[in-house]
């Protein structure tokens, strides 16, 4: 397969056909080796007991069932619901720990912790009823992050807190059709209980289930998770940083951070900086420490503090075959086992972090909060020990400046200023039909399809369209590497969007960081639909969900729990369900009518972009708005900033033109 088709990415196409002329092995080859498995792609395929692993092929599958009676549809049924679990898990247990860190600090038993973000920490003790008035700001933590633990583990008719942060109609639909989360590990322990041999075995229920343990991920999980992260390391305000595996430094010891926690790589990005380090790199001859990050991890440091990313999902390998690197730091989720052998080849050190992480072959060094700043000085020490071994480099002269860290609170103060923070000028524009309407796209990288090719394609579309665009996780960094997200974008947006941001001063894609961040989405459309004028709940707004990219059982959780919140959801590269006709009626119409909300799969990247236009649309006129119109807000004068010559331009790569 040619560099094109495996990548738009200039950076990771150089570096590929190094790997090929060396015969160095990395996902995208591996990916071409060997054809996924038609059975389990399609989860034509059950081994949730010993009976089987049983397999209904055949165009008459629908028909079979397996050893036990199990129908085709239980089989993609019960797939889905555990991967879902899995991804709820994965992500929960991330927010669980960012809870204990909280809790850490409020005792004072993690001195290299703070409570950044005061007002944040009055905002969550709000929604959960804690109160505030004259208490110290360790007390209200103590008991936030003691609230955050209940809802990961409480017992009984309860419900987590945060459901009362969705709009009374959500809240009525859930509690209406039984699906509001009790406690995140009680609906995936379920899920997985409901899925053994002999036990749920109807499609409505299971797949109703997913929802509600999908929610406990969206509405509790994912958001306390964000939550915490802004009180403990500060909310994001939108900065600049630079992106792509030029960011690595020929002339420093460069350490990449990768995974998705931001408790050690804080703790990383401050021993970097300090003197006494950069002092013990220069004695080792280095000019400096570059820090750099990957994927999510990469996300919760750009975004606040600046920290340059190296690259997404499919960059990892690639950053260790430029020889450049001399730690690579792990936490948690998207780490490939493969980087181990990889770095065999290279000087670079796999260091795992996580109690809950180990690779074979990789150093662990275990993070533990409450000696996070010594544990962090003790792995930038031994990347600068390493520097010495470095061989021959090869850092694509590849970079591209963005900028990150749009968080809710900020969009809210962006468009109304501290005086009278709002959505209102957003839902006006909305209205007037400057703004068509808006699309989150998020997720991974998946070397099954090409290589950013579709985030970036939407990406383009959509605003030329007068999309607004939000954007998180590894497809928030393909933006930033094809400068969409600067300024400068706006000169490839539509005349109405391009309009309201120069008025306000913002891209016309917007970085809203990782993937638990998906959760600000949420908020975002929930005040946007209470804000007025669009309807009552997130399922009348002219808004579609996008993870053209995406591989991980996350991404399925995320979709879901958009979909049980109204969205409408398209996902690209495959459908892992597609084996069941039943389950696809379900995931889709039967969904609609109960949520609101439905689930696609759509491989193709037109496909998507014309059911989401038409999605739009459709929901522009239930609302009675004016339809979208791409001339209405064309200007026949020009802009100052056109008049006097400082013209825009993005630069899209050659590639994209092949779609
Ligand atoms: Fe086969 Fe049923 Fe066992 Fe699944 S649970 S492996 S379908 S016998
Ligand atoms: S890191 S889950 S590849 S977005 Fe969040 Fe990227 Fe997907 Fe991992």
């Amino acid at each position: 397969m040619t560099e094109e088709k495996r990548t738009i990415d200039p950076a990771v196409a150089e570096l590929l056909f190094t790997c090929d002329e060396g015969e160095i092995g990395t996902a995208f080859s591996r990916a071409e080796n060997m054809k996924p498995c038609p059975i389990g792609r399609e989860s034509a395929c059950c081994k949730n007991c010993f009976m089987g692993p049983c397999r209904l092929t055949g165009k008459d599958k629908e028909e079979k069932t397996g050893v036990c009676g199990a129908s085709m549809g239980v089989i993609a049924a019960r797939n889905l619901l555990r991967a879902i679990a899995a991804g709820a898990a994965s992500h929960s247990d991330h927010g669980r720990d960012m809870a204990f860190t909280l809790l850490a600090v409020a005792n004072g038993e993690a001195p290299s912790y703070q409570i950044t973000d005061v007002k944040k920490l009055h905002a969550v003790a709000g929604y959960m009823g804690i109160p505030t008035q004259g208490r110290s700001k360790e007390d209200i933590a103590r008991d936030v992050a003691t609230q955050a633990l209940r809802d990961f583990g409480q017992q009984g008719h309860t419900e987590v807190s945060y459901v009362s942060r969705a709009t009374p109609k959500r809240q009525k639909i859930w509690r209406d059709l039984d699906i509001v989360p009790r406690a995140v590990d009680r609906e995936i322990v379920e899920a997985l209980g409901r899925t053994h041999i002999g036990d749920d075995q109807q499609v409505q229920s299971l797949l109703t289930h997913a929802m509600r343990c999908a929610l406990g991920d969206g509405w509790a999980g994912s958001m306390l998770s964000t939550d915490i992260s802004d009180i403990l390391f500060g909310t994001p305000n939108p900065g600049t940083t630079r992106i792509n595996l030029g960011v690595l430094a020929d002339d420093e010891v460069n350490i990449i951070v990768h995974g998705h926690e931001p408790t050690l790589s804080m703790m990383i990005v401050a021993a970097a900086q300090d003197p006494e380090m950069i002092e013990y790199a220069r004695s080792k001859g280095a000019k400096g420490i570059n820090l750099s990050g990957i994927c999510c991890t990469a996300n919760e440091i750009l975004m606040r503090q600046g920290v340059s990313s190296a690259g997404n999902f499919l960059s990892q390998e690639l950053a260790i075959i430029t020889g450049a690197v001399e730690a690579m730091v792990v936490d948690i989720q998207c780490i490939f086992q493969a980087l181990v052998p990889l770095a065999e080849s290279y000087h670079t050190e796999i260091i795992t972090t996580s109690p809950k992480v180990h690779i074979e072959g990789a150093t662990h060094i275990e993070f533990d909060e409450h000696r996070a700043m010594d544990i962090a000085k003790e792995i930038v020490k031994r990347a600068i020990d390493n520097y010495p071994n470095r061989g021959e480099t090869r850092i694509p002269e590849i970079r591209e400046g963005m900028v990150a860290g749009f968080s809710h609170e900020y969009i809210r103060y962006m468009l109304g200023g501290t005086y009278r923070a709002s959505f209102r000028p957003l839902n006006d524009a909305i209205i007037s039909g400057r703004i068509r309407g808006a699309v989150g796209i998020v997720g991974c990288n998946n070397p099954r399809t090409c290589h950013d090719l579709s985030h970036a394609y939407l990406v383009k579309k959509f605003i030329e369209n007068d999309v607004l665009v939000v954007m998180t996780g590894c497809g928030a960094l393909c933006a930033g590497k094809y400068g969409m997200l600067t300024p400068e974008a706006l000169a490839a947006a539509g005349h109405g969007l391009r309009e309201v941001c120069e008025t306000v001063g913002m891209p016309p894609v917007l970085h809203l960081g990782s993937c638990v961040d998906n959760t600000r989405i949420l908020t975002i459309l929930t005040e946007v639909a209470t804000e007025g004028g669009l309807g009552e709940d997130i399922d009348d707004l002219p808004a579609v969900g996008l993870a053209p990219e995406w591989m991980s059982e996350k991404a399925l959780s995320i979709a879901t729990y958009f979909v049980a919140s109204g969205a409408y959801v398209i996902m690209g590269v495959g459908n892992p369900v597609e084996a069941s006709s039943e389950v696809n009626r379900f995931i889709t119409d039967e969904w609609e009518k109960m949520v609101g909300g439905r689930l696609e799969f759509v491989e193709d990247p037109d496909e998507m972009l014309r059911r989401s236009l038409a999605h739009i649309d459709k929901k522009r006129e239930a609302l009675k708005l004016v339809p979208w119109d791409p001339d209405r807000f064309k200007k026949d004068t020009v802009t100052w900033d056109e008049a006097l010559g400082f013209g825009t331009s993005v630069s899209m790569p050659a590639a994209m033109e092949v779609v």
